[in-house]
């Protein structure tokens, strides 16, 4: 309770109209928005300007699992600005990058080898779509163009993200920019055969067949990449059917398509395993990650390749640069040092196993809110879950706006998007916190009418 009086002056005559707010109803949020501004963070908990505390039930946006103002992450952090502040990301290097980069290595499934680091999920997915291209180029394979995303999947707002992605509000609007050559897979979600499923639905392996059908359609000689979220999280923690994942793998390895998990939210422990590729057991080609690898205290993404792309690259001349990629921030030494700490933390801490264990107390928690009015669906795995809530008629939105509200009042930052109420609690979470949120959702469910 140390900052409940956290009350900040300045913050109560807030001028909010220069700030273009992303993902974000502005002009509702303008009209009152001290509810909404965040003072402080600490631990599990936020303290708005109001001086309400929240618990973080989404771990920030998915990257705070191990709580604020880490101590460990804040004392590196702080270091790392009086040592070395930048370090140019081009033809120059230094030693925490490297061994940064050697770590992930081996967090990653094994087989795979290699790091390219950006600064965010979406540079991270760009990448790898790029590199998935030039691949095929190299190799002598260059009709190999054209890229396979899946409907519902969310991978950034980048131009690469956009096209792969399969959520129609963040596509309409840019339309003439979208990549051509782009196809998408269905999403695996049918309420009539998993509503309410614990995990894995047991339904849908079946519709990764769908790639065969589009191989047939383009010829694999045409096909650089599928990418998918090994958990679709953005579209309210959609999860893979049992079996599905491994048949896509299958299909790629028969066709010679690369396959790249985007694990920005999954990656890091959010599934209880280092990187949902090992929960569900399917190794892919390329793996993305960003958000939790500095547990989001400094920008950070990256992809993770198997040695055969790396090597394929390492070709020509020795002086000559191999790939004409990267960002003046790659690599950055603040953002290495809070992922050195931030690693650090979760062996430590033993957070992975944390989340395993949490896991039971989350699904039965947010499945025994079935049977209260307006629940459509819910759906969990790992240290996530997600609540469907019935539209109210003509009000698109609106009754997860009300939930998200009332969930202020009663002290969780849920969060909200389309009428879903997504969670992803803290690893550092007590059983108590995470019984606590359900109790609180529910009472903001039984408000919401
Ligand atoms: N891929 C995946 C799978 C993501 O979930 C990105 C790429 C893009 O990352 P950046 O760092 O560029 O935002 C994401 C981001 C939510 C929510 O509430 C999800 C994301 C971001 C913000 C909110 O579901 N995912």
């Amino acid at each position: 309770m140390k900052h409940e009086t956290a009350v900040l002056e300045p913050a109560m005559d807030l001028r909010t109209g220069a700030y273009w707010m992303p993902f974000t109803h502005n002009r509702y949020l303008k009209k009152s928005p001290q509810s909404r501004i965040l003072a402080r963070a600490e631990g599990a908990y936020y303290t708005t300007v109001e001086g309400r505390r929240l618990f973080d039930c989404l771990s920030g946006l998915w990257c705070c699992p191990l709580g604020h103002g880490h101590p460990k992450i804040a004392e590196a952090v702080a270091r790392q600005v009086r040592e070395l502040d930048y370090s140019p990301a081009f033809q120059m290097g230094h030693p925490k990058i490297f061994s940064l980069a050697e770590r992930i290595v081996e967090l990653a499934p094994a087989g795979m080898s290699q790091v390219f680091f950006a600064n965010s999920g979406s540079e991270a997915v760009d990448t790898a779509l790029k590199i998935a291209v030039a691949y095929h180029r190299i190799k002598g394979e260059a009709a190999r163009t054209r890229l396979i995303g899946r409907e519902r999947g969310y991978h950034g707002v980048g131009l690469g993200g956009i096209s792969v992605g399969g959520i129609a509000p963040n596509r309409k609007m840019f339309a003439p920019l979208l990549l051509q050559g782009v196809d998408h897979l269905p999403h695996t979600y049918n309420a009539a055969e998993m509503a309410f499923s614990r995990g894995q639905p047991k339904w849908g392996a079946h519709l990764a067949e769908e790639l065969e059908r589009l191989v047939a359609l383009h010829d694999a000689s045409t096909i650089a990449a599928v990418i998918v979220e090994p958990m679709q999280g953005s579209a309210g923690v959609i999860v893979p059917p049992a079996g599905y994942l491994e048949r896509l793998r299958a299909i790629c390895d028969k066709h010679g398509i690369l396959l790249i998990f985007d694990e920005v939210i999954t990656g890091f422990g959010r599934l209880g395993e280092p990187f949902g590729a090992q929960r569900f057991g399917v190794t892919p080609d390329m793996i993305t990650f960003a958000k939790i690898v500095t547990n989001g205290v400094i920008p950070m993404g990256g992809v993770i390749v198997k040695p055969a792309i790396y090597e394929a690259f390492m070709t020509g001349p020795e002086i000559a640069v191999e790939l004409f990629h990267g960002y003046t921030y790659s690599g950055h030494p603040m953002a290495a040092a809070a992922a050195h700490a931030t690693l650090d933390a979760i062996k430590e801490e033993g957070s992975f196993k944390r989340a395993r264990e949490l896991e039971p107390a989350l699904e039965q928690g947010v499945h025994s809110l079935k049977g209260e009015s307006g629940v459509a669906d819910i759906r969990n795995i790992g240290l996530a879950a997600a609540v469907e809530l019935e539209p109210i008629q003509g009000k698109p939105g609106a009754r997860a706006l009300k939930v998200f509200e009332r969930g202020l009042e009663e002290g969780m930052l849920f969060r909200f998007a389309g009428d879903t109420i997504a969670m992803a609690p803290p690893f550092i979470s007590t059983r108590a916190e995470i019984e606590t949120m359900i109790e609180k959702l529910r009472v903001a469910i039984r408000a919401a009418r």
